[in-house]
């Protein structure tokens, strides 16, 4: 088996001629200095996988077709409902359906890793 072994911002490994990329969330948060600009990090089946950091409110809103993941890093992570708050916390995901009207909110930064559609 050949391995090359290249560093470009992140490792990328080749085996059996398929690259491999080791994406590092902490340096890709690192240099983000706008908070919820959503920066794509990685890519797989029709999936995308972004990084974002949040403060303040954002706004209510729902998606006609994508479910979406939060996975927080770091911070504390508030999900309105219309039926009530959803709190997630630093090693917590949780998943808004499709359709399903929400509003996130972070009080204090907060450090987020997210997956939907692409
Ligand atoms: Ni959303």
């Amino acid at each position: 088996m050949k391995l090359l072994l290249v560093s470009v911002g992140m490792v990328m490994v080749a085996l059996q001629g398929v690259p491999v990329h080791v994406v590092n969330v902490k340096n890709e948060l690192a240099p983000i200095n706008r908070y919820w600009d959503l920066k794509t990090v990685g890519l797989f089946n029709e999936h995308k996988v972004q990084v974002a950091k949040l403060k303040g409110p954002f706004k209510w809103h729902h998606h006609e077709k994508e479910d979406e993941l939060f996975f927080v890093l770091k911070g504390h992570l508030i999900l309105h409902f219309r039926d009530g708050d959803v709190h997630v916390r630093d090693g917590e995901f949780v998943i808004v359906p499709h359709l399903v009207e929400h509003n996130p909110e972070a009080v204090e930064e907060v450090e987020v890793l997210l997956i939907k559609l692409q």
